[in-house]
């Protein structure tokens, strides 16, 4: 297997940290078992928790705006491997990687998955795109793709989504991530129902080209590209959509996706309670679908996802195997220490929301005993977690201190000599 940093330089980062990581470990148990929990139980589950990396996430973002490259940032799907698994061989909680189609297309897919194995990664959900024209192509998606009022363009996009799955079966995925920018800037520029309609028939084209084994998810959004109507705009629209798509159809919930204040979690609850919660693009915003880094705006509202997710894990609903991915734009950071910095923030709150006394929070539910209630959650959220989340790394080969490990291995700099650089430009890659 190949590892782009060495194993020497982790193992000396580390030496530098371990004797702190140990004491703070063994501190931490004691609080915890004090309170009737074990830490090491609590490691191993965060020692079998992973995060997938988006491809498109390895290179600068933009926005309409600009886009402003680094030296040394990948150029093609190959580097961005690379980088992911950078970023996996630190963290030890990255091993797959969601890839795009057509920005990662190659032309051996068998080759690709290759390579990525012998990096330490494999391939979770394929993304289709049918929210930008490529270069020949024959049918235009700027008034909508699934639910074009043009038969010809519902095809191709129904093609490109079939496209994607034979992709995703050479790279040993099993989820189709189908997000359409379908909408419309203006009242009356098209009925609603009739738009839900043609998207309901074409994605049920793709729906039936699924293996048995696969998933279909359904990626909602409020708004953007379209600004006034968006065809699938909400969990309702989705849900609604998947229940008649049938089982195999499950929801997405990209926590920018929504109105600012909207009660994710709850949404997240009750896609579980229907047995339709699929997956989650995680990132942050403080206004519109903004994918900033996860946790860096709003931390608590994470904890509180992961909470219902273990309320979920333990109510579970036929099915329940949500795909955790990160869906970020990395616009003025290095988007591996930004991703780095994500997995961690998405790590500690899966581990707090694990520290919940689930019997003292269902028992103060129960008796109406607001106080109690909340405090079960914030006595959790409270606890920095960081130690465990270190000491699963190290034992895993990975690092205590992953972004000064990362910047001691100057990986940057080294592929700003060997990559060519990126262009100026602007959107998303
Ligand atoms: C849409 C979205 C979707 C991806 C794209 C890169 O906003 O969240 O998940 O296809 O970003
Ligand atoms: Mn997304």
């Amino acid at each position: 297997m190949t590892k782009p940093i060495s194993d020497e330089l982790i193992a000396e980062a580390n030496a530098r940290e371990l004797v702190a990581l140990e004491e703070d470990y063994t501190a931490l148990g004691r609080k915890l078992a004090r309170t009737g929990i074990d830490i090491d139980r609590v490691k191993d589950r965060i020692a079998g928790f992973s995060v997938a990396v988006p491809s498109w996430g390895a290179g600068r973002g933009g926005t309409r705006f600009a886009k402003f490259p680094i030296p040394g940032e990948p150029t093609n799907i190959h580097e961005k491997l690379e980088d992911c698994a950078v970023i996996n061989q630190l963290s030890r909680l990255t091993p797959r990687v969601s890839p795009h189609f057509p920005w990662d297309k190659v032309s051996d897919y068998k080759a690709l998955r290759e390579e990525a194995a012998d990096l330490g990664l494999g391939f979770d959900a394929v993304n289709s795109n049918t929210f930008q024209d490529q270069p020949g192509q024959a049918q235009t998606y700027a008034t909508g793709s699934l639910s074009s009022t043009v038969e010809a363009t519902r095809a191709q996009a129904v093609e490109h989504n079939i496209e994607c799955i034979e992709i995703g079966r050479q790279l040993g995925s099993t989820d189709l991530t189908v997000w359409v920018g379908d909408g419309t800037n203006f009242p009356g520029q098209q009925d609603f129902a009739r738009s839900l309609d043609r998207y309901l028939e074409a994605a049920s084209e793709v729906y039936s080209a699924l293996p048995d084994d696969w998933r279909m998810l359904l990626e909602h959004k409020m708004f953007e590209p379209a600004f006034y109507s968006t065809v699938i705009n909400d969990w309702g629209s989705s849900i609604l959509a998947a229940q008649e798509l049938g089982p195999k159809a499950k929801c997405l919930v990209d926590l920018g996706h929504h109105a600012p204040n909207v009660n994710i979690e709850q949404i997240v609850a009750r896609l579980h309670r229907f047995g339709k919660l699929g997956g989650f693009h995680f990132n942050d915003s403080k206004y519109g679908d903004d994918d900033l880094d996860s946790g860096s705006i709003n931390p608590h509202q994470l904890f509180l996802v992961f909470n219902e997710l273990v309320e979920a894990e333990l109510n579970p609903r036929e099915g329940f195997k949500p795909s955790y991915m990160i869906d970020q734009s990395h616009n003025v950071t290095d988007p591996i220490e930004s991703m780095l910095s994500s997995a961690e923030a998405i790590g500690q709150c899966f581990a707090k929301a694990l520290l919940v006394d689930r019997d003292a929070l269902h028992a103060a539910q129960e008796a109406n005993d607001t106080m109690m209630a909340f405090q079960a959650l914030r006595r959790a959220y409270n606890v920095d977690v960081a130690p465990i989340l270190a000491k699963a790394r190290v034992e895993a080969g990975g690092a205590i201190d992953v972004l000064a490990t990362y910047r001691a291995s100057r990986w940057r700099d080294r592929k700003a000599q060997e990559r060519k650089a990126v262009g100026l430009g602007a959107g998303i890659v």
